[in-house]
């Protein structure tokens, strides 16, 4: 049993105040995973950029606990696609996840194992509901931070394996200016993407 408690989301600054746990992911982190790898490598050659921050409540990993956590994705391109999370199946997966945008301008592209895709525009407010058995991932599609809170069972897990593996089926890229979708020409094919 925990007792109840609250935390604070600044809506100022799109972080999660009082909380546990942070996880920095890098572009070594996402290693293989930008479609262009003459703009991934050239980028790293200047710096192991941060790409996104997680700050998270600690809950118990069981059955009943509702897990939730802030991310802080920062804006940037690796040749024409945006910085974006590693993107994750949950290893349970028929377990479902709500993500609310806080600040700043990005969007969230799901994937079902056929590779059906799904691409939701997010901004502050914007509440999606990610279906189970969807793998998701979040890219920037703005100049500044992009902040979203996640709330999902605390015993859902992640499955990075298979998106390391197979990609998504689709790109958020910039073209003329805005983010468009475009196919990936790798997808399935080990990975990028
Ligand atoms: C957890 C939830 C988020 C992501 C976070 C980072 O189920 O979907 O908290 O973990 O946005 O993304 P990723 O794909 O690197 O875990
Ligand atoms: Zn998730």
């Amino acid at each position: 049993m925990i007792e109840p408690f609250a935390s604070l989301i600044n809506f100022e600054t799109g972080l999660l105040e009082r909380y546990d746990n942070k996880l920095e992911r890098k572009l070594t982190d996402l290693q293989g995973m930008f479609s262009d790898e003459s703009a991934y490598k050239e980028a790293l050659a200047k710096e192991n950029s941060v790409l996104y921050e997680v700050y998270e409540k600690e809950v118990p990993i069981e059955s009943g606990q509702l897990a939730h956590a802030v991310t802080i994705l920062h804006p940037g391109q690796i040749g024409d696609e945006y910085y974006m999370t590693k993107g994750h199946f949950h290893e349970i997966e028929d377990t479902a996840e709500l993500y609310l945008g806080i600040q700043g301008q990005g969007g969230i592209i799901m994937q079902d194992k056929s590779g059906k895709t799904s691409y939701i525009d997010m901004k502050p407010g914007t509440l999606v509901y990610v279906s189970p058995f969807w793998a998701h991932r979040t890219v920037n599609t703005g100049s500044d931070i992009f902040s979203f809170l996640a709330i999902y069972p605390a015993e859902a897990g992640h499955d990075y394996g298979t998106i390391i593996e197979k990609g998504f089926a689709k790109l958020v890229v910039e073209q003329d200016g805005k983010p468009t979708l475009i196919d990936n020409p790798n997808f399935g094919a080990g990975g990028r993407g």
